[in-house]
């Protein structure tokens, strides 16, 4: 190539959809690099739309990791979620529509009409690669897949391990438009240090607590304080966990505060790796009845389009 030619730049948005803990967060994650988004094994653990952003000298890709797709949606907060997915029909240059082997969708399932109707590549992902280790069960699924729609490629993961993401990498710019990159190339994500911050603590609400409490539990920062004077710097976060019952408020805290201070303690270690800096987590449970119903409840915490 003439070193004058101007080398090709590629940019694009990959939406990663899917049905609930297939693997779309750790697989976002796998592909950029970081811990962008949360991972635990409890279904509908995202809840948001989360850009993580993969850039380079020759291409910018804008991954955007969905909350699972929710087939009976039993309150405005999971409708919401569902809504997030529909959203990112509107962008998307190209799908990762991820399922593992227990998967199943019908023919008929609308995801493949509205595929259809999108005229958008889709790389259909067969993660947790690392559970089927026979290749002729890989083989079969694939063509099963294959029979529901004719999906560009077939391509199996295992996200936890990193193992085919390289590959996979590669086949996405091979999808990827010719584009200037959309964002600032030091940028990872479109969202705030708030956010991070509520959902790091959300995901340990999901990994302390068991049933009913995670689903009913949503976090608001009330004060994130940078305090730069400090080597290495000093974060005062403030915090709310809301829950819908004084019941559920009682569960949160513990005998004698006890499980609240556990939750505190590994929330800050997180905190502390993702912000690399000190933190000063102060948590604070409050009652919001059925906020995942609530209009005004879930404006606030961000349930917005
Ligand atoms: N064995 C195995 N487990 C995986 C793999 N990828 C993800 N998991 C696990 O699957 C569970 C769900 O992972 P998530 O990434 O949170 O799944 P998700 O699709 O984002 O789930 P929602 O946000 O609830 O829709 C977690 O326990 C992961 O560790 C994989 O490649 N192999
Ligand atoms: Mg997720």
């Amino acid at each position: 190539m003439d070193d004058n030619t101007p080398r090709k730049h590629q940019s694009g948005f990959v939406n990663i959809i899917g049905h609930p803990n297939v693997g779309k967060s750790t697989l976002m994650n796998a592909l950029v690099g970081e811990n962008m988004s949360i991972v635990t094994s409890k279904p509908q653990t995202t809840r948001h739309r989360i850009f993580g952003i993969l850039s380079s000298s020759d291409f910018q890709i804008v991954f955007s990791d969905t909350p699972g797709i929710i087939i009976d949606p039993r309150y405005k907060m999971q409708e919401h979620m569902n809504k997030f997915v529909e959203g990112s029909f509107e962008d998307a240059d190209l799908f990762l529509f991820v399922v593992d082997k227990y998967d199943k969708y019908a023919a008929e399932d609308p995801i493949f009409d509205k595929f259809r109707k999108a005229k958008i590549p889709v790389i259909l992902i067969i993660n947790k690669s690392d559970l089927i280790p026979v290749n002729d069960e890989l083989d079969k699924l694939s063509n099963e897949w294959k029979e529901k729609y004719p999906f560009d490629f077939v391509h199996p993961v295992s996200a936890l391990y990193k193992l085919g993401t390289q590959d996979l990498l590669k086949r996405i710019l091979e999808h990827l438009p010719e584009s200037p990159a959309y964002f600032d190339k030091d940028h990872m994500s479109d969202r705030s240090e708030r956010f991070f911050a509520s959902e790091i603590i959300r995901e340990k609400i999901f990994l302390h607590y068991k049933e009913e409490i995670p689903y009913s539990s949503e976090v608001a920062i009330d004060t994130f304080k940078e305090d730069e004077t400090k080597d290495p710097m000093l974060i005062r976060i403030h915090a709310t966990i809301y829950v819908e019952r004084k019941t559920q408020k009682s569960i949160i805290i513990g005998k004698g505060g006890e499980k609240i201070k556990q939750l505190g303690i590994d929330a800050r270690k997180d905190l502390e790796k993702f912000f690399e800096a000190h933190v000063y987590l102060e948590l604070f449970v409050k009652v919001k009845e059925n906020w995942r119903d609530d209009d005004q409840s879930l404006r606030h915490f961000g349930y917005t389009h």
